[in-house]
């Protein structure tokens, strides 16, 4: 019994004792702000020192927030890596300094492969094939021509979303992309970047369909095509990834379609990864998948925004 008790306690004491930095890349999203409320909630639930650092989107803030936890010896790194590139001299002196590094909700280049324990992300191919295809369903063989809002430029998440959405719509040549363009993930620039496809597209008429990687640009679209006397939803469909409260709310109000759903809690699987490598060495897979699941306006929005409402969006 003692030598039983003896391993838990050491387990929890190994928790207890673990410093994790973790290298954010800001609050661009209702998204990104959740999953930094998720973090520090799955943090203590461990007992985990957990120190975040905010880049503001900027890259070289998150060199040097890498370099600070290097310099700290914190037990191990998370790095949200806002664009994919760029990191393999700083990840070389994490590596050098023997702190393993995570990636939560984004990817960097295979070239870096061996620069990181896992990584903790969705598919985000996948997430961008199931709203092109639940397009193609929806508008069946009518003509549609859709505007695309990609995410931040580099970013893995953005070049995959577009990817998978292609390949989505790759079946039916009735419904194409006319128009697209980055709105770095923020509501503002969503509904600036709206505004101007709505310009160039004669005041919107033939716009059949708005796809926006993440919802917080679509809510700004949302604002846009309104402004413009066009009916979201209804005229113009929309689709979105991430599932935050206020696409809900804005399907609730008849002014969105669809959302991908992804989970915010990427950290609860990348602390546990840590905690088994610490402690007894298990190595763990490259990658730790999360799953993506299809919200429609048939799925009873009101009630998902009242559940998912107050979890930190
Ligand atoms: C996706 C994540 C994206 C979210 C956006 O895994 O990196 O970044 O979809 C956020 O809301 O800006």
């Amino acid at each position: 019994a003692t030598a039983f008790s003896g391993a838990l306690v050491s387990a929890g004491a190994q928790a207890a004792d673990l410093t994790i930095g973790f290298s954010q890349i800001g609050s661009e999203s209702g998204w990104r702000a959740a999953e930094t409320t998720v973090s520090k909630a799955e943090a203590k639930k461990r007992n985990i020192n957990f120190k975040i650092a905010d880049a503001q989107q900027k890259q070289e803030n998150q060199i040097k927030a890498i370099r600070s936890f290097i310099a700290q010896g914190v037990d191990a790194i998370f790095l949200a890596p806002v664009v994919s590139t760029g990191w393999d001299s700083v990840l070389k002196e994490a590596k050098e300094a023997n702190i393993p590094v995570v990636l939560l909700d984004r990817d960097i280049d295979p070239s870096g492969k061996d620069l990181y324990l896992t990584a903790v992300t969705s598919d985000s191919v996948h997430e961008g094939r199931v709203a092109g295809q639940w397009l193609v369903k929806t508008v069946g063989a009518k003509p549609c021509n859709v505007v695309e809002l990609q995410g931040t430029v580099g970013a893995s998440v953005a070049a995959n979303r577009k990817k998978g959405f292609e390949e989505g719509i790759a079946s039916a040549p009735n419904v194409k992309i006319v128009r697209s363009q980055t709105g770095d993930f923020t509501r503002a620039k969503g509904k600036e970047v709206m505004e101007s496809f709505i310009k160039a597209e004669g005041g919107g008429k033939n716009i059949c369909a708005v796809y926006a990687h993440n919802d917080d640009m679509m809510v700004g679209a949302i604002q846009a095509m309104k402004e413009a006397g066009l009916k979201p939803g209804s005229d113009v469909l929309t689709v979105s990834i991430d599932a935050v409260p206020d696409i809900f709310k804005a399907m609730a109000a008849g002014e969105a379609n669809t959302t991908v759903e992804l989970t915010p809690n990427m950290a609860g699987p990348a602390f546990d990864a840590i905690i088994a490598y610490k402690a007894k060495g298990t190595v763990p897979p490259k990658w730790i998948q999360t799953e993506s699941k299809l919200y429609t306006a048939a799925d009873n929005p009101q009630a998902v925004y009242d559940s998912k409402k107050g979890l930190g969006y």
